[in-house]
């Protein structure tokens, strides 16, 4: 599989030849572990996607300590580039260990 270049220029991000706009940072609870997985899913059904992260690293050299502050993180879109953190107790989402891929399953009622 061919990577596409990322370019570093922040002014004119790119990936391939689509340019990047709107670029934004997550909430800053995204940063609290690697994150490995990411799945894109309109949770609430408002129209609008949201982000569903997993990740962690726990197999690290003992005077680290494992890396697992990430117990499954839902963000909510606004539609606007703009994503807000949910937490667990209220989001249900909870995974413990290293998530290395989400796959979002469509169940028919
Ligand atoms: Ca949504």
């Amino acid at each position: 599989m061919r990577r596409r270049q990322v370019q570093r220029d922040p002014a004119h991000p790119r990936i391939g030849s689509v340019v990047v706009r709107h670029l934004r940072p997550l909430p800053v609870q995204a940063q609290f572990s690697p994150v490995y997985a990411i799945a894109s899913a309109d949770v609430n059904k408002d129209g609008n996607p949201d982000l569903l992260l997993g990740g962690n690293f726990e197999k690290t050299r003992v005077s680290i300590g494992k890396i697992d502050a990430n117990h499954g993180m839902l963000f909510l879109g606004d539609g606007k580039g703009n994503f807000k953190y949910i937490p667990q107790t209220e989001s249900g989402f909870a995974v413990k260990g290293d998530v290395r891929d989400i796959q979002i399953l469509k169940i028919k009622n």
